[in-house]
Parts: C-alpha cells; structure tokens; sequence
C-alpha cells in the first residue's frame, strides 16, 4: 500500500512536470480534433503541424498521419475523437519498444559510464542513481572522472556526501583514465558492486571531449572484461531537436547503451522522447522530472503516455 501512495505521488509529480507538453501536444490535438466534425485533409494538416511543433519528429509525424488516413479509408476511424486514441496508441507502440531498465547482476561488478554534453544533468543524475542502488543495498562507488574543473569534482562531492557512497578522486587536471584505472582496481578488490564514472561534458583543452572518453572506455574494457556495461546518455529535454543530434553524435563515437532524460519538468518539449525512441532505439532508462533526490524513475511506457493524456480531460 505504501508502495502505491509513494508511486501515486511520482504520477502526480510526473503529470505536473508533464504539464507544458501536454499543453502543447494533447491540448492542442484536442482542439483539433474536437472542434472539427469531420475528417479531411484539413483536419490532417493541422494534425501534423501541431506534431511537428511539438518534437515528436517528422517520421513519428508523417507514419501517423498516413496510418490514420488508411483506417479512415477502411472506415476504421470515423469519429475525430477517436484519433486521439490512435495518437496514444502509436506512442505507447513506439515508447514500448525501448522501455527496458538496466539490469544490474546481484553480486557481479557492474560499471556505468555516464556521457552527455555539458549541464544535461549528469553529475545530478548520478547522485540520484547511487541512492537508488543504495537503497536496493548495492555498494557503490562513485568515480570524478571529470577532472577538468575543480567545481566538477566538489559537486560530485556533495552528492558522495549527501547519499553517503564513497567516492574516488584525484586533483584537477588528473588523467581521467588513471583514476578510471585506479577505480576498477578498487572495484576488483570488492570495494564495490556498482561503479558510476562521471565524465566531462566538456574540455577547456585542446584534446577532443570524443577521444578523452574512448580513452575512458578502453581502459575499462581492458582492466575489466565487459566494462563498461552500460554507456549511459544524459540528455536534456528541454533541448528538443539538439538532442538528438547529441546522441546520434555520441553513439557514433563511443556507442550507447541507455539514455536518461531529464529536466522533463517544466519543458513543452517533452514529445522529444518520442522521436529519441523512434530514430535512435536505445533503451529509455531514466527519466528526470525535477532536482529532488527522488526526482529519478524509471522510464515506464504506459506510465508516461498516461500522464501525458491524462491531464485536465478526459483520458
Ligand atoms: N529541473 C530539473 N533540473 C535538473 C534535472 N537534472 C538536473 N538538473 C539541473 O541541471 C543543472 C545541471 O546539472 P549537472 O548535474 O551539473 O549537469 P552535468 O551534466 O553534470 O554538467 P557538467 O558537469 O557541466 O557537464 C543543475 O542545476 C541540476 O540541478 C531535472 O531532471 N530537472
Ligand atoms: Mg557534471
């Protein structure tokens, strides 16, 4: 029981975070759909500007818009209120496909490498991640291996402080990959179950961010057979169409495995994750709706496509 109100109160949250994409993409669908009295291709057009404008991409858009113009044809679809229940089901199709938590092996070492351009909320996500495990009584350790600006290493700190996990450092401008190294070692030696490595997201040097980071991931897979087991992407929402450039670019270069999204707060460009499942089909882990400890859930399909419909209206 305590169990549903704990998770009645992240819907809730989760609803109001949601709230700007829904205004832009249900709200506004709804209007569409319910002002008109019959289905054209009128009603088509405002249908696929309205999608477009809210981020969920233009195949998501474009396969939408022709499905339901072959079901009105089969005269599947003949009220306008019922394409409404065909948007949430295509979502919910596509959404599906990449829901998968990450798996973490009881009693095995299992190591996150945590990637994403500057200020998408790694550090943050990392804290919340180690009192998450914590709390499922894995030993964690938490690795700076963002060495590159001092206030780096001391948020990481704060967060090593606050969830109470040890973390491994060294002093600014180290060699990532030395303490990468260092932290395998300390893992081998049972000092941990889960290590989660923080990585710059950007470089106030001239060595590319790309090459300093495959650095990282050769040296894990070296001292560890199999590390890293999961390349995790942080990406912020509130980013929209960039952040699908960032994680094409990032998969090219280094290979991802799990994303998380976060900052779905507040922003009416939440439709993002749509188009994230749809172009790149990588796993959905996380998602991040606020700066809270308990602000981290896992990406649950029907979760989010309900919170998502079911605002003020009808869902
Ligand atoms: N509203 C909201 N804010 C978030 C969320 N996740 C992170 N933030 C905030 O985003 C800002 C940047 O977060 P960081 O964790 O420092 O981001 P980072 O990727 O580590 O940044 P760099 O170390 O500069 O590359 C902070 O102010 C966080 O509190 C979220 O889910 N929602
Ligand atoms: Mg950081």
């Amino acid at each position: 029981m305590a169990g549903d109100i704990y998770k009645k109160g992240f819907f809730d949250r989760l609803k109001d975070g949601l709230a700007k994409t829904r205004k832009l993409l249900v709200t506004d669908v709804d209007d569409i759909i319910l002002g008109e009295k019959k289905i054209d291709q009128d009603l088509f057009d405002e249908l696929e500007a309205a999608l477009i404008g809210a981020d969920v991409g233009p195949s998501f858009t474009y396969e939408l818009i022709e499905s339901m113009k072959e079901r009105v044809k089969r005269r599947e679809l003949e009220k306008p209120e019922r394409l409404r229940q065909v948007l949430k089901e295509s979502m919910l199709a596509i959404l599906k496909k990449n829901e998968a938590p990450m798996q973490i092996p009881v009693g095995e070492l299992y190591t996150i490498m945590v990637v994403g351009v500057n200020g998408t909320g790694k550090t943050t996500t990392i804290g919340k991640m180690a009192a998450r495990f914590k709390k499922q009584g894995m030993p964690v350790l938490l690795v700076a291996a963002d060495t590159f600006r001092a206030a780096a290493i001391e948020q990481l700190e704060i967060w090593s402080e606050r969830v109470g996990v040890p973390l491994l450092k060294q002093k600014m401008n180290a060699d990532p990959a030395a303490i990468v190294f260092d932290a395998l070692h300390a893992a081998k030696a049972g000092k941990a179950d889960v290590v989660i490595i923080d990585t710059a997201g950007r470089l106030h040097t001239k060595t590319n961010l790309m090459e300093e980071l495959k650095k990282v991931k050769r040296i894990m897979a070296r001292e560890l057979p199999g590390a890293p087991h999961e390349v995790l992407l942080v990406i912020d929402a509130t980013t929209g169409q960039n952040a699908i450039s960032q994680a094409k670019m990032f998969n090219e270069e280094i290979g991802v495995t799990g994303i998380v999204l976060t900052k779905l707060d507040g922003t009416a460009k939440g439709g993002i994750v749509i188009r994230i499942a749809q172009e790149l089909g990588i796993p959905i882990r996380y998602i991040g709706i606020g700066e809270r400890l308990d602000d981290l859930r896992r990406f649950r399909s029907e979760e989010f496509v309900d919170a998502l419909f079911e605002g003020d209206g009808a869902s």
